[in-house]
């Protein structure tokens, strides 16, 4: 499903789905990892595709570690 690209101080990936559905019940994990390490995407979602865009707020907005823990968490839902 492609790489996280490091871009305007984001990691960035797509993830494609088979619909809405399955789209919606990877946000919903996503959600509940996020919640367990304090930690939320910035994404966006249209059908059966969901951007997702990780930086820290609290650094003013760049790449940390929490950022690469989160994709970490986010890829192992998908794997
Ligand atoms: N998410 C992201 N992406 N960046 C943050 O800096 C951040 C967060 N800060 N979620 C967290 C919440 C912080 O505001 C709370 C108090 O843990």
């Amino acid at each position: 499903m492609g790489n996280w690209i490091h871009r305007d101080n984001k990691l960035i990936k797509e993830f494609q789905f088979k619909d809405f559905s399955e789209a919606f019940a990877f946000m919903t994990r996503v959600a509940i990892e996020a919640e367990k390490l304090c930690h939320h995407p910035e994404w966006s979602n249209v059908y059966n595709r969901v951007v997702i865009n990780l930086s820290t707020h609290d650094e003013g907005g760049v790449v940390t570690q929490k950022d690469r823990d989160l994709a970490s968490k986010i890829d192992l839902l998908v794997s």
